[in-house]
């Protein structure tokens, strides 16, 4: 397999102005004939070879402004088209080629799913459908002719405006649709099959009237409105944030059931997995509520950061997707609650992308290299990403940010660009220079921030010291010192806010309060190896509360004692730096724990942390889903991922002891939780009561975990009483905890009630994948041979295995079992689909944060798929990368 590089870019010589496509689809094979402008790409003109991409395609004939080429004139391999001396200037080029979506599993391309055609083309799907140049930056204007069958493919859908319909003879009918903005080919889209659709309306703000269409099969249109009215918000608030208005008459989503990601940000044609756009009270959760609102919003803001101003090459990608995933993460927390929804993105970035920034595929935001594109749409380019562009708006503010976005957007409309421009956009719309900022960019590895502060009463100052260090990443032993913005503010005795006058920072000393207000939260710029900051002015020793909303993607390694974080718990003003003072104590407290269970030493709560904890239960001004979130323990992953030696069983003896522990002993508070918060309104999707559900379903959870007889009770008749799958759902994890018969029972009654709806039938097995139930291998092994399960459907794979394999306790089962199970389940999925084969492999790849035993028995499974034969580079990339 050949290493991609980002230094070997270079320009294309040849540009396409016009792609004029033409499909006929039919049920044996699909012919696809494309009609090319090409003109030179550089000012001399070229008389180079031209190079076109090309996977499982069957040529049927290539011309030259008309003329079919003799054999000699051309040269085709497994993986291109290549005219040998194309015409100087501008000339046509022609192609027709015959491709079989009924036996496209990989489901990149041109596919079937459930009987319909549809297209996924990013990143590099579009040459299984034609010979092209496939790369972002070659840019061009589309048109799309489809036939079809009338009656197999009542609908025929591309990107842009429909500009003719009609009939043909022997039961045929064609659409053709033109769009009017330049694209790369990753943003082409088709879609013909029996599909209805919800129509709606949007009037944009300089007045054009915008018809919304959600397609899918007949029978789920009932629960595509809250895909509409997220839709409509996201179109509003596009506007008023960012005064980014949408630019033709239609736009279309369609839903199907197949698809490897969460959607696609296609030009006026997104699609989406079923997951992502359907939701009924009944069958959808919060939690899908929620996704939907999120994900619709992140592909609808792709038409501006992603397609209007597009990415040069496909090491850019965090150029549109980390700043997407920044604005849909600030339009959720617009129409949420902005502290919650921090946490939640905090918790994410913590559990998922902490651990791949110090593993073996750890990357910078824009790798350097990649084998297959695919392997890079990771948790580093699309959460980490965000959190560099969030950075922008903490240096910035929201109008230094806004004067940023405008500039990128004047400078760079219908271009395809760098990360350095988005960059030079924000500093030269602000005046600014971030010097060591770029480093974001091309550094990996999670920086480590020491903090050390000390009073001086005499003089009235409060200094601290920052030292920041990047660990060394694969490829990139030593690293450079990054730009950090560290929020602070300072809390007095009595837990207020002190006002924040002037600091000596670099040897200058600054004015913070320049109008004369006091100001409470300042964003200090630590961007050498170390540095000292001093606060003048400051009348007692107070607690510094160091990265305020998170402001920098960075480990903090504080010298606050354990009172300074009890202390900040109670008092923060910054909500976000409650939560996370509360998760500092957990986490010590549970390392402690977690060395007290190796050494066998019995294990006892600190009645301090349980104190704090009811304090923030019993409050009546905190937000509930906040109480939620800062009742939660971190999760096993955080545990491990901080443990010299990750032990499963350890941290999850001493979590489960904990959970226990808590619930036993504010069981009255918890017990109250619950019967405060039921509701007999019916189900609404807002913030206050999403927020009274989670709390409810927290409390729930730990009172279920005591595993008595009165606690049980009451989960089976939440259970029985629910009307929506929010509680409904919560009260079978919460059951599903203890194994036994009321647990065999609870999932066998939901399983009946649900089995005619794939995607609660989706969840179910997610539930019992991601259990730690003792002996778990065997049950999902066997939940493999459901009649439901479907290896070809990437949801049902992503619930089943991904559940399993992201779940520490069984997949590290001690016998290797668990690894066994997977290295199985990678070689037959990597047959049928090697994008989602790839990601399961990813489980594999910290194997070496493991006891012996452990490292032994995965790395024997890595090295069985790496030898198997026909393995795709997608899993050979993982896999190698894992073992080096
Ligand atoms: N841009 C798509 C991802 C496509 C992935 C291709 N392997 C979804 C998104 O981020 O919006
Ligand atoms: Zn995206």
């Amino acid at each position: 397999p050949k290493e991609i590089f980002l230094k070997d870019y270079k320009k294309p010589d040849y540009l396409f102005d016009t792609v004029d496509l033409e499909f006929q689809l039919g049920d044996e094979k699909t012919i696809v004939a494309s009609k090319i402008g090409v003109s030179p790409g550089n000012e001399v003109g070229t008389t180079s070879p031209l190079a076109l991409h090309g996977r499982d395609l069957k040529l049927l004939s290539v011309k030259v402004n008309g003329t079919e080429l003799k054999s000699d004139e051309y040269t085709v391999d497994p993986r291109h088209l290549t005219i040998l001396t194309p015409p100087a200037g501008v000339f046509n080029l022609e192609i027709v080629t015959e491709i079989y979506p009924q036996l496209n599993t990989s489901l990149e391309g041109l596919y079937r799913s459930t009987g319909n055609f549809c297209t996924q083309c990013e990143a590099e799907g579009f040459r299984k459908i034609t010979y092209f140049q496939d790369r972002p930056d070659v840019m061009a204007k589309y048109t799309c002719r489809i036939e079809g069958d009338k009656t197999l493919y009542p609908v025929l859908l591309s990107n842009g405006n429909l500009i003719k319909q009609g009939d043909l003879e022997g039961g045929k009918h064609y659409a053709l649709w033109e769009d009017p903005f330049k694209k790369p080919c990753y943003l082409f889209a088709l879609v013909a099959g029996q599909l209805e659709c919800r129509e709606d309306s949007f009037v944009t703000c300089s007045g054009r009237n915008v018809t919304l269409r959600i397609w899918t099969p007949a029978q789920d249109l009932p629960k595509t409105s809250h895909a509409m009215y997220s839709l409509k918000e996201a179109m509003k608030w596009d506007e008023e944030v960012f005064g980014l208005e949408y630019d033709l008459h239609l736009f279309n989503i369609v839903v199907v059931p197949d698809f490897n990601m969460g959607a696609m940000e296609n030009k006026s044609l997104n699609v989406f997995q079923s997951r992502l756009v359907l939701a009924s009270p009944e069958a959808a959760t919060d939690g899908d509520y929620a996704a939907i609102l999120g994900v619709i919003g992140h592909e609808y803001f792709h038409n501006w950061t992603g397609n209007r101003v597009t990415c040069r090459d496909w090491f850019q990608l965090t150029l549109k997707e980390g700043l997407t995933v920044f604005r849909d993460q600030e339009f959720s927390s617009d129409l949420g609650c902005r502290t919650v929804k921090r946490i939640a993105d905090v918790s994410k970035l913590r559990s998922y992308q902490f651990p791949q920034d110090a593993g073996p595929m750890a990357h910078p935001i824009r790798p350097h290299s990649y084998i297959k594109m695919d392997n890079f749409y990771t948790v580093t380019v699309y959460e980490k990403g965000a959190e560099v562009v969030r950075m922008y708006k903490t240096m910035f503010g929201a109008s230094g940010f806004r004067k940023g976005m405008d500039l990128y957007f004047q400078r760079h409309d219908g271009q395809a660009v760098t990360c350095e421009d988005f960059y030079a956009a924000m500093c030269d719309a602000n005046n600014a220079q971030l010097p060591n900022f770029l480093q974001w960019y091309s550094q990996a590895g999670t920086p480590t921030v020491k903090v050390s502060s000390s009073y001086d009463e005499s003089s009235k100052t409060f200094s601290l010291k920052f030292s920041q260090d990047v660990p060394p990443t694969p490829g990139q032993p030593l690293k450079e010192p990054m730009f950090i913005p560290v929020a602070i503010g300072l809390v007095d005795s009595t837990g207020k806010d002190m006002p924040l006058t002037t600091i000596y920072s670099d040897g200058m000393l600054k004015t913070l309060s320049n109008d004369g207000q006091p100001i409470f939260t300042t964003v200090l710029q630590f961007k050498k190896k170390e540095e000292e900051f001093v606060f003048n002015n400051v009348s007692e020793r107070p607690v510094p509360s160091l990265l305020r909303g998170y402001s920098a993607p960075i480990r903090l390694d504080s010298d606050l004692t354990e009172s300074d974080l009890y202390f900040l718990l109670a008092n923060d003003s910054d909500e976000f730096n409650r939560w996370e003072a509360g998760q500092v104590l957990a986490r010590k407290l549970m390392l402690s724990l977690v060395a007290d269970f190796q050494q066998q030493k019995p294990l006892a709560l600190n009645p301090k942390f349980v104190d704090g904890l009811r304090a923030i239960l019993r409050s009546t001004s905190l937000d509930k889903e906040f109480i939620a979130k800062a009742i939660t323990l971190p999760g096993l992953g955080e545990i491990m991922d901080m443990m010299p030696v990750a032990d499963p069983d350890a941290v999850h003896a001493v979590r489960t002891f904990i959970k226990k522990e808590l619930a036993s002993q504010l069981k009255d508070d918890l017990l109250a939780a619950v019967t405060s918060n039921r509701s007999s309104e019916a189900y609404a999707f807002n913030h206050d009561s999403v927020a009274r559900r989670t709390l409810k379903n927290t409390c729930l959870a730990y009172l279920v975990s005591l595993n008595e007889p009165d606690v049980t009770e009451l989960a089976l008749s939440e259970y029985n009483s629910a009307t929506n799958m929010t509680e409904q759902f919560a009260s079978l994890a919460a059951l599903s905890q203890n194994p036994g018969q009321v647990r065999d029972d609870a999932l066998l009654d939901f399983y009946n009630k649900w089995q005619h709806d794939y995607l609660v039938v989706s969840k179910w097995f997610a539930l019992q994948a991601t259990s730690d139930i003792p002996g778990n291998v065997a049950n999902v092994q066997k939940l493999l041979a459901h009649p439901a399960f479907d290896m070809r459907n990437p949801n049902k794979v992503y619930s089943l295995i991904g559940g399993f394999c992201g779940s520490p306790v069984s997949f590290h089962a001690k016998d290797g079992s668990g690894y066994k199970f997977l290295g199985e389940v990678v070689l037959q999925l990597d047959k049928i689909n090697p994008q989602v084969a790839s990601r399961m492999v990813s489980a594999f790849s910290r194997w070496r944060r493991y006891d012996e035993t452990r490292q032994a028995l995965a790395k024997a499974q890595l090295e069985m798929i790496i030898s198997a034969n026909g393995l795709s580079e997608n899993v050979y990339e993982i896999a190698s990368k894992s073992l080096a």
